[in-house]
């Protein structure tokens, strides 16, 4: 009898809205640049795990109910609508402002105890949730920014129901995204409503895992508080220039219930594959010492070296270790973060899903 070809046995989740999203360039330090989050990044992904056989597995759609646990209803509705009143006040047609840009801010600072407003006019508005220039909105991206909070949940819905692994293929990605605010090439936070998902389906206590090369700010806010959530992050050094600046150090353990329910190991500009994956090992022991029912691994490929958005330089061994590890702890929800270079961002997700695989019992291809 012929050997059957072995394939890459995870379910990936897909949402064909996902492509819609089209931010046009993002405005960074004043100037509107390209930008690196585009489409052209989840066929990259989608096909490269298609040809290694990985099942494709369409996003079901889901109601707002476990979205606006996590998100303030506030932010979300204003994501929903925003393109919508741009549209109609003529900024597009009229005065060649193709996407939704905020220019004004209200941090605490400017309000200094003030009551919050909502400025009736859409471009004082846009920068209610939003706290960065460089994430833009344009016509589709409502629709891809809740395909992809449908693919996190079918996922989550996969790992419930038995699976070992699922992998949600969303774009745009999401771990920037606070309980109220958006930024950072993020819309909403797939990751964190993955994680509130599984926390609804029984799972008692969830563990996150964020190795994307950023720190994940949104995600670790979401549940700063919590004890039922822990989180830990592997990223470059904010404090080394790099985004968020603001959050991502080693000093930020939690508050209240969720004090020492939150980790994040900071890495030098330059680290590689040994530092790395050292530092995953100190944070998957610290994970497993919270006996997690579930994890949530934020599977950003920006931390390899061949990417234009981070210093790290992780290679496919360093993602395929990786995802070794992570699998090990229990059923894991992989939810795609960022990576940017499209040259090598398939072999990149086939290193990280193929050492999943093993590191949780599967046949390996
Ligand atoms: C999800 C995710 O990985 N978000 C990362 C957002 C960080 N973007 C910072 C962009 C800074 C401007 N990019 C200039 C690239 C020059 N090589
Ligand atoms: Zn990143």
């Amino acid at each position: 009898m012929r050997e059957q070809p072995v394939g890459l046995n995870i379910p990936v989740v897909w949402s064909e809205d996902c492509l819609r999203h089209e931010p046009g360039g993002e405005v960074w330090l004043g100037v509107r640049e390209p930008g690196t989050e585009v489409p052209a990044r989840a066929l990259v992904l989608r096909d490269a795990l298609a040809v290694r056989g990985a099942p494709i597995v369409p996003a079901r759609p889901h109601g707002d109910e476990i979205l606006r646990a996590v998100h303030d209803g506030g932010l979300v509705d204003h994501l929903a609508g925003v393109w919508a009143a741009w549209e109609k006040e003529g900024y597009p047609a009229q005065h060649g402002r193709d996407r939704v840009v905020p220019y004004v801010f209200p941090t605490p600072g400017m309000l200094a105890g003030l009551e919050p407003r909502v400025p009736p006019a859409v471009h004082g508005r846009a920068g209610l949730y939003c706290y960065d220039t460089m994430t833009l909105i344009g016509p589709g991206s409502w629709a891809a920014i809740r395909g992809a909070v449908d693919a996190a949940l079918t996922a989550a819905d996969l790992v419930s129901a038995g699976a070992p692994l699922a992998y949600a293929l969303c774009r745009p990605p999401g771990h920037h995204v606070t309980r109220a605010a958006y930024g950072g090439s993020c819309y909403l936070n797939n990751a964190a409503i993955a994680a509130q998902a599984l926390r609804a389906a029984g799972a008692g206590r969830v563990a996150i895992i964020d190795i994307d090369a950023h720190h994940g700010n949104g995600t670790q806010m979401i549940f700063y508080d919590r004890a039922d959530v822990w989180y830990g992050s592997l990223h470059v050094d904010p404090g080394a220039g790099w985004f968020p600046h603001y959050a991502g150090y080693a000093a930020e353990r939690g508050r209240g219930e969720g004090d020492g329910f939150n980790r994040n190991l900071p890495l030098a500009p330059g680290t590689g594959d040994a530092d790395w994956l050292t530092a995953l090992d100190a944070l998957y022991d610290e994970a497993r010492a919270v006996e997690p029912d579930a994890v949530v691994v934020s599977l950003g490929l920006d931390a390899a070296a061949s990417d234009p958005e981070s210093p790290l330089c992780v290679t496919e061994a360093g993602y395929r270790a990786a995802g070794r590890m992570v699998a090990a702890l229990g059923p894991a929800v992989l939810v795609q973060e960022g990576g940017y270079d499209l040259a090598s961002l398939g072999g990149l997700a086939v290193a990280a899903l193929s050492g999943a695989a093993e590191g949780a019992g599967l046949r390996a291809p």
